[in-house]
């Protein structure tokens, strides 16, 4: 709330009150960006008429309760414009003030140089990448699609909320965006409502250096709903192409507005020197001038102002409080589906779900072996009834990955209560996408591909660790195992990568029972994204019955296999190499080698024990450690010290069966001997 509203008007505010509206964000923002020497006035500065009608008039919104979930989401693609929403947000009445706006870009302020989910009330999804925002919001889309399809009854419209957001060139130059409107196209939501920032400038200068295309056409083949303002102050035309957007739902609406980055700027008006850079103590003055403001003032709100974004605000707060008695009516006459989402709603799960975690025999496998990829379909195809806001698919892979959910449908047009996602060839786009639907309350949202395709979706694998979203990506074909497909399809680095990403987490199974706990885990995780990579080869079925400990894939590493004295090194491996340690490991035996085998799921989650736990796996007092994973080794020297060895890839895999390319790469019983006799040697 702000402290502070100057009462002073602007002397020479002549225009109307929206108008007057409109100028103050604009000056503010660049008030802002002049502060804090840093940012972008720019482009808020020129949609700032279009930023005017979402948040004062067709956007639905409470602000003081940004969670309220049948809200109108508002995405800002082009991020950097930040200025504009924060502008909006404190003025419509969010929990941030006019000292947070004089904060921007400052340490540990509300307001950062970009917007970051679960820091600014208000804010929906990080932004900054461009082109991630843009397909956020097709998940955000999918997200309401689906709820309202599962929750909605006649006569209880619970979910009918819109997508709103502003991009930007950038965002729709950066081909995460194409593969997003290629897919929501293909889906018909016509809950999107587009605004593109068309001001023909990036940093570089004009577009026309590189960006001849007819937007326009393109996203007309794309399928969607396309309009165009050729004045960004025409606030009557941009009035009706929102509404006229809004009007459409079987497309998705893209409005193109030709704006002019840092309107009101005598000087840096069109130039690219607006998008990134303050304007200037004396050209920010001529800023105030044309609009009406005090040049010796800054961050001034005039009192009408703050009123009327305040009164729009509030509108919000009646259109919840509707909404709560419309859900209150629906508790009574659905309380099982009312229930559902008020579970969902506080993060929990359905109880049950885990009594359905399958356990898997030996005799489940062929000659005792199945594939983690095959184990992960059976459990996901097992506890799936009993967590229906489990969903997801595959980037057309799912014959491979084996994410198919057998008793439940496709989401596609016509049918949004279906489970499985055909994301088509577009691994970026499904990474962003499953995190527009992983900000949504109720789902759980999961995407597969090859673990060498992740390579594809590494910009939203980021952010969503970044925002402590979790979605899960299955990933399969992990290593050479997955033979003849050759060198590029087999992952060498990509453990160790995405390993390094900070709040993700990585589980890699040994086996099916490893597998189904592992997926266990994934469900119950908080705080970030989990990977599960699996498998395209047989492995064996270990039988967790014959060694002393079982398994415990929730603490990330545990002992495998205790020798029957005291181990004078430790054999640590992760996924199918697992089964090769543990027969390493007899082979030791023979030779009078006591070595312990740690089967190593997830360095993540071991990494959150308590010391104590750490210790009892890798005492320090064995130093003889030698970890074996079919990936680089990069990351590995912690757990086998100096003392220690690993066999990994050092170089990228070659095309051939797989049992000749373990052999080939020394993933074998006698090279795991000879290398742990070595060692032993020291
Ligand atoms: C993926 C990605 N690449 C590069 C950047 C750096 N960057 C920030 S804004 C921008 C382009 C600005 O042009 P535009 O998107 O048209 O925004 P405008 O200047 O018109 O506001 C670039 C290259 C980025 N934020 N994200
Ligand atoms: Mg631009």
């Amino acid at each position: 709330m702000p402290t502070t509203i100057l009462a002073k008007e602007p002397a020479a505010a002549t225009a109307n009150d929206e108008q007057l509206c409109i100028d103050t964000v604009r000056v503010l923002s660049a008030d802002a960006v002049q502060k804090a020497n840093s940012g972008h006035p720019g482009t808020p500065m020129a949609t700032a008429p279009m930023g005017h009608l979402l948040w004062g008039k067709h956007m639905r919104y409470n602000p003081r309760d940004p969670a309220w979930p049948n809200r109108d989401r508002f995405v800002l693609s082009a991020g950097h414009a930040c200025m504009l929403q924060y502008s909006f947000l404190y003025l419509t009445g969010y929990d941030l003030s006019l000292e947070d706006i004089k904060n921007f870009r400052q340490l540990h302020s509300k307001t950062p140089g970009h917007p970051e989910y679960g820091l600014t009330p208000g804010i929906e999804i990080t932004t900054g990448p461009l082109g991630q925002g843009f397909a956020n919001g097709i998940g955000m889309a999918i997200a309401q699609k689906h709820l309202a399809a599962r929750f909605n009854q006649p006569g209880f419209e619970l979910f009918n909320y819109m997508i709103y957001a502003i991009c930007s060139d950038g965002d729709l130059m950066e081909g995460v965006s194409g593969e997003a409107a290629s897919f929501a196209g293909h889906l018909e939501l016509g809950n999107i409502v587009y605004l593109y920032d068309d001001n023909h400038i990036t940093i570089e200068g004009n577009t026309n250096i590189t960006f001849n295309e007819d937007v326009g056409k393109r996203f007309e083949a794309y399928g969607w709903h396309v309009q165009a303002v050729e004045d960004g102050n025409d606030l009557a035309a941009l009035d009706k192409a929102i509404q006229a957007a809004r009007a459409e739902t079987t497309r998705p609406s893209l409005i193109r507005v030709r704006t002019h980055i840092a309107y009101g700027s005598p000087n840096k008006v069109d130039t690219a020197g607006a998008h990134g850079s303050p304007l200037g103590v004396d050209e920010l003055k001529l800023v105030k001038k044309f609009f009406g403001f005090d040049p010796e003032e800054s961050f001034v709100v005039p009192g009408k102002v703050l009123e009327y974004y305040r009164a729009a605000g509030e509108r919000g707060i009646g259109l919840e409080e509707e909404w709560d008695q419309l859900f209150d009516r629906y508790k009574k006459e659905y309380p099982e589906l009312a229930g559902a989402y008020e579970l969902a709603l506080q993060d929990r799960l359905p109880t049950g779900w885990e009594k359905k975690i399958p356990g898997f025999q030996v005799a489940d496998g062929k000659e005792g072996k199945l594939s983690t990829r095959v184990a992960l379909g059976k459990t996901l195809n097992s506890i799936a009834a009993s967590l229906p806001g489990m969903i997801g698919g595959a980037a057309d892979l799912s014959p491979s990955t084996e994410t198919h959910l057998k008793d439940f449908g496709d989401f596609e047009p016509g049918d949004f209560g279906g489970r499985n996602f055909h994301f088509g060839i577009r691994e970026h786009a499904m990474g962003a996408v499953l995190n527009g639907m992983a900000v949504t309350k109720g789902l759980i949202p999961y995407g597969a591909t090859f673990l060498i395709f992740s390579d594809y979706m590494r910009p939203p694998i980021r952010l969503a660790a970044i925002m402590k979203l979790r979605p899960i990506y299955i990933y399969t074909h992990d290593s050479i195992g997955l033979g003849e497909d050759g060198t590029t399809h087999q992952p060498v680095e990509q453990l160790a990568s995405l390993r390094a990403i900070p709040n993700m987490t990585v589980l890699r199974p040994a086996d099916a029972n490893e597998t189904a706990q592992a997926v266990k885990v994934a469900l119950l995780h908080k705080g970030g994204p989990v990977a599960l990579v699996l498998t395209r080869q047989n492995v064996a079925i270990i039988e967790t019955g014959v060694y002393k400990t079982a398994g415990d894939v929730s603490r990330g590493a545990y002992i495998l296999s205790e020798p029957e004295r005291a181990p004078e090194l430790i054999l640590i491996a992760t996924g199918s190499e697992v089964e090769l340690v543990l027969k390493a490991q007899k082979k030791l035996r023979e030779n009078g080698i006591a070595a312990r085998v740690v089967s190593m799921p997830s360095m993540e989650i071991f990494e959150k024990q308590d010391d104590a736990y750490k210790q009892r796996i890798f005492p320090k007092g064995i130093r003889k450690r030698l970890a074996v994973e079919a990936a680089s080794p990069v990351g590995w020297h912690k757990y086998t010290t100096d003392e220690g060895d690993m066999i990994g890839m050092t170089r990228f895999g070659e095309s051939a069966p797989a049992a000749d390319l373990f052999k080939e790469f020394g993933f074998t019983v006698e090279n795991v001997v000879a290398r742990a006799k070595s060692m032993l040697r020291g």
